[in-house]
């Protein structure tokens, strides 16, 4: 039995050392990135059983990814290495507030020979939550069937579905990430979505109405995450809770924090608690991320988010 598996392609991210633009950068530090990749090191960091299905170039950086998740203690039963492909690479322009762009070196994607019958013979069966973004469907048309696929397999065996819609517009357009990402929306449990991504598939509206909007699709858990002002979540049995951000001390790169609170939240989620206290654990896990650079590096051990939420005493020497 795995708490959460995901399916999704990783990258060797290119870290500036230096802010500003990327034209600018001269040196970079090699990290490892990917919105699914995250959220696995994210669960995993949190004692949470997780498992990723994916495919990187037969190749050292390939090897360098396969090793950190390991490392991570992510069952990569369903990781292969591909001769053909090269490891994609992403480069990271980060501006002095900490947001950022991504330049994107990472097609053809390994991922792409990952089949249907490999998802179905693959662990989503031992699963309790499978875990979808917007970014793997998004890489290539064939993969929104793949997703359905993914959906299918967790559907016959009760397994429950997870989505951040993680809308990245350098890899599809609004009108295709809409399509697909609707077409989801029905199979559903729990999602998670940036404000701003519920206006690319609903429209520009309140964070309460993109609530009902994901309602009517009979979604039982619903998180929508506002940035530095926190999050919104609901619930049937629960309403709708509203928590504030946590304090962030320094905003160093904002890439991989909606990743964060998504696994935080997963973590609330698996452990039964009430949302509000689920969305607290969930934003102190984001305000985490922006802090480190990198985009997995600032996901905290469960240890480290209990102590900055006053749960458990820290000893610093
Ligand atoms: O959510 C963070 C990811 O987006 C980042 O790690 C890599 O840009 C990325 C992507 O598209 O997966």
């Amino acid at each position: 039995m795995c708490d959460v598996i995901t399916i999704g392609d990783a990258m060797i991210t290119m870290n500036p050392k230096s802010k500003g633009p990327m034209r600018f950068s001269n040196e970079f530090e090699r990290k490892t990135g990917g919105a699914e990749l995250n959220l696995a090191v994210g669960c995993a960091r949190l004692g949470l059983e997780t498992s990723w299905i994916s495919r990187v170039g037969d190749d050292e950086f390939g090897q360098h990814i396969i090793n950190y998740m390991r490392g991570e203690g992510i069952e990569t039963k369903n990781v292969k290495k591909e001769k053909a492909y090269n490891t994609p690479v992403n480069f990271k322009e980060i501006r002095e507030d900490g947001s950022g762009s991504t330049f994107y070196y990472r097609f053809p994607s390994p991922t792409e020979t990952i089949t249907a019958e490999d998802i179905q013979s693959s662990n989503i069966k031992n699963a309790k939550i499978l875990y979808l973004s917007g970014v793997y469907p998004s890489l290539r048309k064939e993969n929104v069937a793949l997703v359905h696929e993914a959906v299918k397999t967790a559907e016959k065996y009760g397994v429950k579905i997870a989505l951040d819609p993680n809308i990245r517009l350098k890899l599809w357009s609004k009108e295709e990430a809409k399509k697909a990402l609707l077409d989801l929306l029905p199979h559903v449990h729990i999602v998670m979505s940036g404000a701003e991504e519920a206006d690319i598939l609903f429209g520009e509206q309140t964070v309460e109405e993109h609530i009902e909007s994901f309602k009517s699709f009979g979604i039982e858990k619903i998180a929508v995450k506002k940035g530095a002002d926190g999050a919104s979540g609901a619930s049937s049995e629960e309403g709708t809770v509203d928590a504030s951000p946590a304090a962030v001390t320094k905003v160093v790169d904002t890439v991989g924090a909606g990743d964060g609170f998504n696994a935080g939240f997963l973590y609330g989620e698996l452990k039964g608690w009430k949302l509000e206290k689920t969305l607290k654990f969930a934003n102190q896990i984001g305000s985490m991320v922006v802090a480190v650079s990198g985009d997995n590096e600032g996901l905290p051990y469960l240890e480290e988010v209990e102590q900055a939420l006053g749960y458990k005493e820290k000893i610093e020497r």
